[in-house]
């Protein structure tokens, strides 16, 4: 069974799965992220494998002409040229946390290695950005600070913009059995929208969007009213502790509740179980990420955790990743700013490190143009080749009219497993193989590493992601930088980097694997890398956008579909009741603007228009969710209605918050059933 064992390709979860001798998908009973368990998604992933995927690099030097079949040679030639034609400022990669270790490493790599710029980001500038923030300012790394067996013996659980029964619901299953084994035991979902989580919670508190700084800030409130803050630990362990309380009380719960639209007494619960709960983990994931107010959300949350002395045996702030390599991608230092080991190209001993380890001359001491700073560069001329690979921004990014722009006028090389939208701006494609057909590893949420192996022969001309960089650093006169075989000399390589460090894996090789880095409490001690060892509180200070619209916009995932469908889209049992693409909206609302349930509609926003059916759902009043990530084909992407204005901090965009009007088009009797 060895042979065939790999990670979910899909969420964060990481779970362990492998392929029977009859090519059904299975749990891995040994692996520790799932213990045997799966979710529906990957069960269907061996049908789509070969359908619609790229076999052949394809090329055209201008965007209005068809793509012709090249040689890899003649690829890399192209590339070759165009690489050396451009300066290196003028060039930008975006890459992916759905990439194996080995894959991002070799590409931050060639990218600040060779190339010497920091021009590469990834997509989890849309993702984890705030929280890697949060934890790297709170902490001083953004390891996740206890692991998924803390679930097992704790009595209280938040879920904070988080829909983690849809999301992660291997994890929520592990959740949901710890409460079946004890009945003194709380689970509570924070949301504007009433989820699957919310449904299978004891308590729905339901927040106005974009306001959690708010409500987190006025439970620190009520803490410190009631007496029920840990001086103790907040003496020995913090730093930072009165100037977050000043911001804090300024949110008396009076107030909060009116900011945030809920019941005051909701606030004071929230502080009962901070204050008496014997164990609490708080979960959050993109409710808390995507917003312009997203690092001080996160730590307005963290904040609590250190003025109750909840980490370890009492609990943790645990952020869920999203996507399944995140974590290997933060390890590798693949964003704008960041380096193998946990590093960081502002640290000039870090610089020196990787300087010498890669033998080159200069690292470049500034971090380079995050995602959406980049798609601005396009368009006023400055970034003039965008290599893409193992994403599909054509439906992703946010104001994605702009965004359209920007593909047409760049010079576009897509590298991806399937035909995705994306490649219907693309010069050059190239071929990757995917999940099953190329061997690396990957991080879970909870720093467990796997070891995903190949179970079958790659797809047509396709190669894995490592490897094509690999090549072509060698077609450029440099393979001395690349002298790898195979997969795992990269990942031999870039362990080293790590010795020493906090995410230290230098002594692990493929066959230790899965196994965890660090400790199971990653902060057992209670001694933090930051400067003064102490883990620091934050004035989380709140901001919100101002946007037009009678109501907010709020965008998230579907259940049984995977982002930009290239995958599950291809299966009709995961589509069942996900098409037609919908709008959710509060019956109340609703009928104020005379709108049935299943009527078509049109969303407009200052950016842009799309229709969508309506489905009746607890939401709350003045606000509509809509699913982001359907192709072309079924529907007019979401986020041509959304803005890519982001954090201060973490730049990571507000995709949760736009401001929408909504008119009736045609009625439910006049479109017909649907799937729905
Ligand atoms: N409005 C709105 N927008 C959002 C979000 C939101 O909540 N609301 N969420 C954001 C978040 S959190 C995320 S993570 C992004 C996700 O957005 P994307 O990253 O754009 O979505 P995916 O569909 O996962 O794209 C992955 C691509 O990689 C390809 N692929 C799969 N395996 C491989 C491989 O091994 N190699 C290569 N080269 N390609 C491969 C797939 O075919 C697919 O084209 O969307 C963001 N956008
Ligand atoms: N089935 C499935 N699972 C996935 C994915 C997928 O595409 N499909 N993608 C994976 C990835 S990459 C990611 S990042 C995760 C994302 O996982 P989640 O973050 O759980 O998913 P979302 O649906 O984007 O958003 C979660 C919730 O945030 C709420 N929300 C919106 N605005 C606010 C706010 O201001 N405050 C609060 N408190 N809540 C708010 C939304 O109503 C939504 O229910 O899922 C991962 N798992
Ligand atoms: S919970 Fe996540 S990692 Fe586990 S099987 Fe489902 S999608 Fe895959
Ligand atoms: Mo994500």
């Amino acid at each position: 069974m060895e042979e065939k064992t790999f990670q979910c390709p899909y969420c964060g979860v990481g779970c362990g799965l492998y392929i029977d001798d009859r090519g059904r998908i299975k749990g891995d009973f040994q692996h520790p992220a799932n213990l045997g368990d799966l979710c529906k998604k990957p069960i269907y992933l061996p049908k789509v494998l070969d359908e619609g995927r790229l076999g052949k690099p394809l090329y055209r030097e201008s965007k209005d002409r068809p793509f012709s079949e090249v040689s890899w040679e003649e690829a890399f030639t192209i590339l070759k040229s165009k690489l050396t034609e451009l300066s290196p400022k003028e060039t930008y990669f975006y890459i992916s946390g759905q990439l194996l270790t080995e894959d991002s490493y070799v590409i931050n790599k060639f990218v600040k290695g060779l190339l010497g710029v920091n021009n590469i980001d990834a997509n989890s500038r849309l993702c984890m950005a705030s929280a890697v923030s949060a934890y790297k300012y709170a902490f001083g790394s953004d390891g996740v600070p206890c692991t998924y067996e803390d679930i097992d013996d704790a009595d209280a659980f938040i879920f904070v913009g988080s829909n983690a029964a849809v999301s992660h619901p291997v994890l929520f299953k592990r959740v949901l059995r710890r409460r079946r084994k004890t009945d003194q035991m709380v689970v509570i979902t924070i949301d504007p929208l009433e989820t699957e989580t919310a449904r299978k919670s004891d308590l729905h508190i339901q927040i106005r969007a974009g306001t959690d700084t708010v409500l987190l800030n006025s439970v620190l409130y009520v803490l410190h009213r009631e007496g029920w803050l840990d001086f103790r630990f907040i003496d020995t362990y913090t730093e930072g502790f009165d100037e977050a309380l000043r911001v804090a009380q300024d949110f008396p719960p009076e107030t909060a509740a009116q900011i945030c639209q809920i019941k005051e007494e909701d606030i004071y619960i929230l502080a009962k179980i901070f204050a008496q709960s014997r164990k609490l983990i708080s979960f959050w994931c993109q409710g808390l990420n995507q917003s312009v107010n997203a690092v001080s959300k996160n730590l307005a949350l963290i904040n609590l955790h250190l003025a109750t002395g909840r980490l370890n045996a009492k609990g943790c702030p645990f952020s869920l990743t999203g996507q399944p390599n995140a974590m290997g991608g933060r390890e590798v230092g693949y964003l704008s700013n960041g380096l193998p080991g946990y590093r960081d190209v502002r640290n000039a001993e870090d610089r020196r490190f990787m300087e010498h380890f890669w033998n080159v001359d200069r690292i470049e001491p500034r971090p380079g143009r995050t995602i959406t700073e980049a798609i601005d560069a396009i368009l006023s001329g400055d970034v003039r080749l965008l290599w893409v690979v193992c994403t599909n921004p054509a439906v992703s990014l946010p104001e994605l009219d702009k965004v359209k722009k920007a593909l047409s006028k760049v010079f576009l090389v897509v590298q991806d497993a399937y035909w995705n939208d994306t490649c219907r701006f693309a010069n050059l494609i190239l071929p990757a193989s995917q999940v099953g057909e190329k061997e690396g590893v990957m991080t879970g949420s909870d720093r467990t590493l796997t070891l995903c192996r190949a179970f079958k022969e790659p797809y047509g001309d396709s190669k894995p992601d490592w490897l094509i960089f690999a090549q072509l650093a060698q077609s450029m006169g440099r393979g001395d930088m690349f002298p790898y075989e195979e997969s795992r000399d990269v990942f031999d390589e870039f362990k080293l980097t790590t010795e020493g460090r906090l995410c230290d894996i230098s002594k692990l090789s493929y066959e230790e694997l899965p196994a965890r880095w660090g400790k199971r409490w990653l902060y057992e001690e209670l001694k933090f890398p930051t400067q003064s060892s102490r883990a620091r509180f934050y004035p989380a200070k709140f901001t919100v956008a101002s946007e037009r619209g009678r109501f907010i916009l709020i965008t998230g995932r579907l259940k049984n579909n995977w982002h930009t469908m290239t995958r599950t889209g291809k299966s009709p049992e995961l589509l069942k009741r996900e098409i037609p693409p919908y709008v959710i909206m509060n019956p109340k609302d609703a009928l104020e603007l005379g709108i049935g349930e299943r009527d078509l509609v049109k969303l407009s926003s200052d950016r842009g228009s799309v229709e969508r059916v309506v489905v009746f759902g607890n939401i709350k009043r003045g606000h509509v969710f809509a699913p982001f990530g359907y192709p072309y084909e079924l529907a007019e992407p979401i986020n041509l209605l959304i803005s890519d204005r982001y954090d201060p901090i973490s730049k990571e965009p507000d995709l949760k918050f736009a401001g929408v009007d909504v008119i009736k088009l045609k009625g439910a009797e006049e479109i017909g059933k649907g799937d729905l």
